[in-house]
């Protein structure tokens, strides 16, 4: 090194999330999408919400980032939190409860770096986590599905993060614990990467379903929410969203989650909105509609906007 000059690293610009999103993942949107890496053909359906996702992907087109953080609910694990350790996963991504909607050929890039980061973060600060590095393991549904309508391109590395099921041995209140740290260990590891992150939280919001298909299943003439009461909490919990009450969220999750069977019971909205800090800037609102009965927004924390916290 030149006499007097500073090792490189030194310089090094901090990492950051510039935005996060609740990406919600229902099979039905790939489907009623055609891309080619899916199998199963449509006619359409659920336009609502992608015509959010449109929006949203026009949102974040200037937006300059590396890679994208996913946590989905279903990749399930019961010891600890898990995530990818393998650079690149090709296979083909089968739905167990929708086979007929979901056989999608996949072929992506893992930011393994990233994710040696965040685990190394988050077990120094004392959780139970594991690289996983089964060259047979197959990415879930829900990964993919809220990674293709956000970037189809696949142009972008992902770290690919599981959801531990603190609920199922404990309560939904020792699962926000955990996840409350697990999105600061994924702050502080993004912000000594250096990367520029875009964090998506992979879940529908209310999430009781019709037990039996319609057929063709994008007959869009029987979409509908499954009742009153499940409209009323995701109005309620998208409210609080859009007004900045991200903390009051966090306080009602425990309710929201018993009384909605929300899908943010796996943990990610929790896990995403600790990573922003709990954030008091209002989030914006791309879409909102029911699939197979359940209710799903589109939502969209634009952090890159706020400046230094
Ligand atoms: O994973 C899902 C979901 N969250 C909601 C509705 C239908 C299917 O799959
Ligand atoms: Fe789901």
């Amino acid at each position: 090194m030149i006499e007097g000059a500073e090792p490189l690293g030194l310089f090094m610009a901090k990492g950051s999330i510039v935005a996060g999103c609740l990406a919600p993942h229902p099979p039905h949107l790939v489907y009623a999408e055609n891309p080619p890496q899916n199998e199963p053909v449509s006619e359409g359906g659920w336009e609502q919400l992608r015509w959010g996702y449109e929006r949203l992907r026009e949102s974040l087109a200037d937006v300059d980032y590396d890679v994208l953080v996913v946590l989905s609910p279903h990749w399930q694990t019961y010891v600890g939190t898990h995530f990818i350790g393998l650079e690149k996963c090709k296979s083909k991504s089968v739905d167990p409860v929708f086979p007929n909607l979901f056989r999608f050929d996949y072929d992506l890039n893992i930011d393994v770096e990233l994710a040696t980061a965040i685990h190394d973060q988050a077990k120094s600060d004392g959780m139970s986590v594991k690289m996983m590095e089964n060259p047979d393991f197959r990415v879930d549904y829900g990964t993919i599905t809220s990674c293709q309508m956000v970037r189809p391109e696949w142009d972008k590395p992902i770290v690919s993060i599981s959801s531990n099921r603190g609920l199922s041995y404990y309560s939904v209140e020792v699962m926000q614990e955990m996840m409350m740290q697990l999105g600061r260990a994924t702050a502080k590891a993004i912000e000594k990467s250096g990367k520029k992150c875009v964090l998506l939280a992979s879940n529908s919001l209310s999430h009781r379903h019709f037990v039996t298909e319609t057929n063709p299943p994008e007959d869009m003439s029987k979409e509908h929410i499954t009742s009153h009461a499940m409209h009323l909490w995701d109005m309620r919990m998208i409210d609080l969203m859009r007004s900045g009450k991200a903390q009051q969220l966090i306080d009602e999750m425990p309710e929201f989650c018993e009384q909605a069977i929300a899908e943010s019971d796996g943990g990610a909205l929790t896990w995403m909105i600790a990573a922003m800090g709990v954030p008091d800037q209002p989030a914006t609102l791309h879409g909102y509609g029911t699939i197979i009965g359940t209710g799903n927004a589109i939502m969209e924390w634009p952090c890159y906007k706020w400046g230094e916290q």
